[in-house]
């Protein structure tokens, strides 16, 4: 590794640990988050960064479907939700997500990501169906969907095991699970900001269950709220752990909130500063997880571009059209083009490589 000029000498005990092949603890988590050294935390998850994937950065070419936001969790951060008689309020037929769908036909998409809300309205048959028909428009597609609180709730209205539910999407079709959901696994936030959601051990135990039934996902932290350092170390060493013991998690993705139309909106924006950190120590900390995405659309396409020196080896995705951050008050773009992604990439002095959603390279498309 090579001599970094640390400011802040507590790096520097990090930096010899990761010399000695040691892997960083809590304590170590803890340093991390609290450092002012921002650079020195750069280079630090740069040099690990680098190790996995050289100048290569990942984006994917995507499309986002929200089937609905009519949901009954009331999560203290979402703006996206709406009770069901409620302005604002939508639910997609599956003639709806079919016209979504073949608005962007004649585009190279790779991955269909699909969440929502828990509507009380909707069978689990729709879900199914609307798996069956984004995999017969878009045979070619993975489709990316529902999280683990999505699968409790199938779980709940079907009376079937959280394997059975996940046995008939994976039979529709479904292929991978998206990472939101977790929040930030600790009950003590859980019970302030969304105590009607499924907690850490029950989401923990369902990501575990998909991992084993063969699914991959990926993992979130949703960060800039009431958190302490401690939860986000904590939360990270909880995914570590679970990781050691399934190898399902692809990518890890450190969600910024945005406070705007939500009960909590007294909140400020996150920082540039914790916005970088937080993806420097996710790359230091999650030592066992192959890819860390800076989500363009929380952070903005900008920061996302330095991120990419700051440990994140992926910017997700082309998306369009995002809702769940914008609804929060995001003044980012709702989607980027492919040559959009490919320029950001490129300024920022990496290699661009488009990507499935199991990270197979997909070559020279024009
Ligand atoms: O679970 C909700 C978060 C998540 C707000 O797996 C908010 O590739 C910020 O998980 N401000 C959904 N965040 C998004 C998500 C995701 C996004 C991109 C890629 C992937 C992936 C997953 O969004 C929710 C919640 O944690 N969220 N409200 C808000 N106001
Ligand atoms: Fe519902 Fe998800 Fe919003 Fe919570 S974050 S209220 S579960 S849509």
């Amino acid at each position: 590794m090579p001599k970094i000029p640390f400011s802040d000498k507590d790096l520097l005990l990090i930096q010899k640990k990761m010399i000695d092949g040691q892997r960083l603890d809590f304590n170590d988590g803890c340093t991390l988050f609290r450092s002012p050294d921002l650079i020195g935390k750069a280079r630090l998850a740069d040099f690990i960064r680098k190790k996995r994937h050289g100048k290569t950065a990942y984006f994917v070419y995507n499309q986002h479907i929200n089937y609905t936001n009519i949901c009954k969790n009331y999560c203290e951060f979402c703006a996206f939700s709406r009770e069901k008689e409620e302005k604002g309020a939508f639910t997609l037929s599956i003639e709806d997500v079919k016209t979504q769908l073949q608005k962007r036909a004649g585009e190279p998409i790779q991955e269909i990501h699909v969440v929502g809300g828990l509507n009380p309205s909707l069978p689990f048959d729709y879900y199914i169906e609307l798996i069956e028909t984004i995999k017969k428009l878009r045979p070619g597609s993975a489709v990316k969907a529902f999280t683990a609180v999505e699968i409790d709730y199938f779980s709940e209205i079907t009376g079937m095991s959280v394997s059975e539910v996940i046995l008939q999407l994976k039979k529709a079709g479904l292929s991978m699970m998206p990472g939101g959901g977790a929040e930030v696994l600790n009950q003590r936030v859980r019970q302030q900001l969304f105590p009607r959601k499924i907690g850490k051990e029950r989401w923990l135990e369902i990501v575990k269950t998909a991992h084993e039934n063969g699914l991959t996902s990926n993992a979130t932290m949703l960060y800039g709220h009431i958190e302490t350092i401690e939860e986000r170390v904590e939360h990270l060493i909880t995914l570590r752990n679970l990781q050691a013991q399934t190898n399902g998690f692809s990518a890890y993705i450190p969600l910024a909130f945005h406070s705007e139309n939500t009960r909590l909106s007294h909140l400020p924006r996150t920082t540039a500063f914790d916005d970088l950190t937080n993806i420097a120590v996710a790359r230091l900390m999650l030592d066992n997880f192959s890819h860390i995405k800076a989500y363009w659309v929380m952070i903005g396409e900008p920061l996302a571009q330095l991120a990419l020196s700051f440990g994140a080896d992926d910017l997700d995705g082309t998306i369009i059209e995002e809702k769940i951050t914008h609804m929060a008050g995001a003044r980012t773009a709702k989607g980027l083009s492919r040559d959009e992604m490919i320029h950001l990439i490129q300024t920022a002095g990496f290699q661009p490589v488009e990507r499935d959603s199991f990270y197979n390279h997909i070559e020279n498309r024009s």
